[in-house]
């Protein structure tokens, strides 16, 4: 007697939730970034993905929404085999998402940290149904798909074991490289901390604010969390911060006036791209 759903029609079953463990997944993975790629190939390739980079399952409700947020400048070419192996990963992980690349306007020093806040609010205001966020590094890929996309119990650390690090954790607070947390778990840390400047300490801050609000980190397996790194040299304009080792010293003091509650930033452009959503933000420079 229940009244049809108003989405389908009659012959098609209502959708049912996604499985925990989604049945389409293959586990390890080859990757590698020395045969060419092109937006172009990204595109052919991934056509159920709607403009701006947005991809919701077909076949199964996801019980989570989640926006992926990359710091960016100037790294188109390590943008594209991001996007050539993740969209097809995320797909079949079944992950509702949206890819937002914060981009960094200007050639005054890099900030992560606070281009990833810039992201939270941002992806926000393009859709309040998020209530997931990862972020990523542009130049890592993951190994295997079983490292689910999505958010945890407590604040997830994806990035384990990467190739430059020999497959293992270089110390047990790291914290770098690929990470997520649910709106409520990163609201309750205030978001990331807007002063650190130039290359460093961002990730260790954020893991001690993790902790000093009651939280733990949840990981992967060590033989799932597995990533590749595209090779770089230092970029300009993201120089080690000198002040970091000192400022990793006082995240309790710090992080109630700095972080997603101080966030200051004007939006250049928002630009929305087949497999991504481009936001050009000013954040200023270190004082
Ligand atoms: C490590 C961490 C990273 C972060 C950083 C310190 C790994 C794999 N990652 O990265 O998470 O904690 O140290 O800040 O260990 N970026 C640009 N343009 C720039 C500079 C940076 O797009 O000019 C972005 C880009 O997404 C890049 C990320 O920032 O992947 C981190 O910078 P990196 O790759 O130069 O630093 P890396 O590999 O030492
Ligand atoms: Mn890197």
């Amino acid at each position: 007697s229940a009244k049809p759903s108003t989405n389908h029609s009659a012959t098609e079953k209502p959708l049912q939730p996604c499985q925990d463990t989604p049945p389409g997944l293959v586990g390890r993975l080859l990757i590698e970034f020395s045969s060419p790629m092109s937006m172009e190939r990204v595109q052919r390739e991934n056509p159920d993905v709607r403009l701006g980079g947005k991809y919701t399952p077909a076949d199964c409700l996801p019980r989570q929404k989640v926006a992926i947020l990359i710091p960016f400048r100037h790294r188109e070419h390590h943008l594209k085999y991001w996007l050539h192996y993740l969209h097809p990963i995320l797909r079949r992980q079944k992950v509702a998402y949206g890819i937002y690349i914060i981009n960094q306007f200007g050639e005054d020093t890099f900030n992560r940290a606070k281009l990833l806040n810039v992201g939270f609010l941002e992806a926000l205001k393009d859709d309040e149904e998020y209530d997931c966020f990862i972020f990523s590094d542009v130049d890592l890929v993951p190994m295997d798909d079983r490292n689910l996309y999505r958010c945890y119990e407590q604040p997830r650390h994806f990035a384990v074991g990467m190739d430059k690090f020999g497959f293992r954790l270089p110390y047990a607070g790291y914290f770098g490289g690929v990470s997520g947390l649910s709106k409520s778990q990163f609201l309750k840390i205030n978001g990331f901390p807007n002063e650190y400047w130039g290359w460093g300490g961002e990730d260790d801050d954020i893991f001690n604010r993790i902790s000093l609000n009651g939280m733990k980190v949840s990981r992967p397996d060590i033989r799932i969390g597995r990533y590749r790194m595209i090779k770089h040299e230092r970029d300009k304009h993201n120089e080690p911060n000198p002040q970091r080792f000192t400022k990793i010293q006082n995240t309790k003091m710090t992080m109630k006036r700095d972080g997603i509650s101080s966030l200051q930033y004007r939006v250049v452009e928002v630009s929305r791209q087949p497999m991504y959503t481009n936001i050009t933000v000013e954040i200023g420079r270190p004082p």
